[in-house]
């Protein structure tokens, strides 16, 4: 345990009469709802979000990176981090690591670090978006969809690295994203490059182990501005289409342009049967990777919409994989993890009050105004007792934040991680 159990304990004891209080009244009103209070906090307790091993680091801006103070220097300071926000949440039971940001020599014993933690592993995202010292070909101009044929190659063969990897850790997909486009009009052919990173993607999806999935990740832009490779959701489901089953969709709220309608593209790919599931983070303008729920939580809420009214009607090949994606420049990531993690769940429980009879019921009527006040009663409930509760029978804190800042692990960890000096880019 990385906090002592003794200090959850009593900071949960402090509040418990006023959470009683307060889980008591709220169990009230759903009853005259018809919603029995226990099985949503069931659902909520089974609830679970993947950390990304990057975001416990700080990130950064194409400008500039402001080091924190006890920054993870490699994969198991990494693990130490998730695991503190798993033993506070409750919710983070999995970490989704990148490579080769965290190769080590030994995975199986890297699964048991992890273990110890209460963790396992999510999907290993590959990197060919930026070029390693020990690399012979640069990705300057792209990788699986760059006009060489060398250069594809050596991006196919990472990939196939990580997807060995991934099942030395029990990951149940690869997810890749390439940073591959252009900058200038006529730079490549439009039509060849998807060609090329279709035929580099195939022989990657031969590799792929019965039981692991391949998820491709669309972003409109950036690092290239003028073009991108898998830019939308439309060319990663042609991608995905041509490369066989187990290949689906990963949809990142950031990856899009501003005000599309993201929850219409997850109830889209939800009917193909190809959403592979979801990379949390909150935005206002582009890839912002802004901590979940701060921008627009409504939106993050109308995603939940989508994603649980798959989940309760049985919708074929529905089995998301849930991921935070974000970059904290401002904030200590912890910190934010915590906190985006319980926005997320928050979203995914309001979700799942949506009376979903009344609104088959008001839909088929077309009553609007019923229909729409029958959604929003979802959101407008505030479910904060039943997200406390949730932890607190796990075993974790009322209030994740301040125990954290209560233990002090960011001072503990600080005196044994040496403070990274200066201020270079950060990731994208
Ligand atoms: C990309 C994308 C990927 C993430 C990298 C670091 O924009 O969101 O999921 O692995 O950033
Ligand atoms: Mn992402
Ligand atoms: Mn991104």
């Amino acid at each position: 345990m990385l906090i002592s159990e003794d200090l959850v304990g009593s900071l949960n004891e402090a509040v418990r009469v006023a959470h009683e209080d307060e889980f008591g009244a709220l169990g009230r009103k759903l009853t005259r709802r018809g919603v029995d209070i226990e099985a949503v906090v069931a659902r909520a307790m089974a609830w679970s979000v993947a950390v990304p091993t990057w975001g416990v680091g700080t990130g950064g801006t194409r400008f500039a990176r402001f080091p924190g103070r006890g920054e993870p220097r490699n994969i198991h300071d990494k693990l130490a981090d998730c695991g503190m926000i798993q033993q506070l949440t409750r919710g983070t039971r999995t970490v989704s690591p990148h490579i080769p940001w965290d190769k080590v020599s030994d995975y199986n014993a890297l699964r048991q670090e992890a273990a110890q933690y209460g963790l396992g592993f999510d999907a290993v995202n590959s990197n060919t978006f930026q070029d390693q010292a020990d690399q012979a070909l640069s990705y300057r101009y792209g990788s699986l969809a760059n006009a060489r044929s060398d250069i594809r190659a050596q991006a196919v063969a990472h990939n196939l690295e990580c997807i060995e990897i991934g099942k030395a850790l029990g990951a149940p997909a690869l997810t890749v994203w390439i940073g591959d486009g252009t900058n200038f009009a006529g730079q490549q052919s439009l039509s060849k490059m998807f060609e090329n990173y279709l035929s580099a993607m195939e022989e990657v999806y031969a590799a792929l182990p019965p039981g692991m999935a391949m998820f491709i990740e669309h972003k409109m832009y950036e690092p290239a501005f003028y073009s991108t490779v898998i830019s939308d959701w439309g060319s990663s489901l042609m991608a995905a289409q041509a490369l066989g089953p187990q290949a689906k969709c990963l949809v990142d709220l950031g990856h899009h342009a501003p005000n599309v309608n993201i929850e219409q593209i997850v109830a889209r790919l939800v009917h193909v049967g190809r959403l592979a599931g979801f990379h949390f983070n909150d935005s206002k303008y582009g890839d912002d990777d802004l901590d979940s729920g701060s921008v627009d939580p409504f939106r993050l809420f109308l995603v939940f919409n989508e994603l649980v009214e798959a989940e309760l009607r049985g919708a074929k090949g529905f089995a998301p994989s849930y991921m935070i994606d974000q970059s904290h420049n401002v904030t200590d990531p912890i910190e934010s993890l915590m906190g985006s993690a319980v926005e997320i769940a928050r979203a995914y429980v309001q979700a799942s009050l949506v009376d979903r009879k009344a609104l088959a019921e008001a839909q088929e009527a077309n009553d609007v105004m019923a229909a729409h006040r029958t959604l929003k009663a979802g959101f407008l409930t505030d479910v904060s007792p039943i997200l406390a509760e949730a932890r607190m029978r796990q075993g974790g804190a009322y209030d994740p934040i301040a125990a954290y800042r209560a233990s002090g692990y960011r001072g503990r960890v600080a005196q044994e991680r040496p403070e990274v000096k200066g201020s270079s880019s950060g990731i994208v």
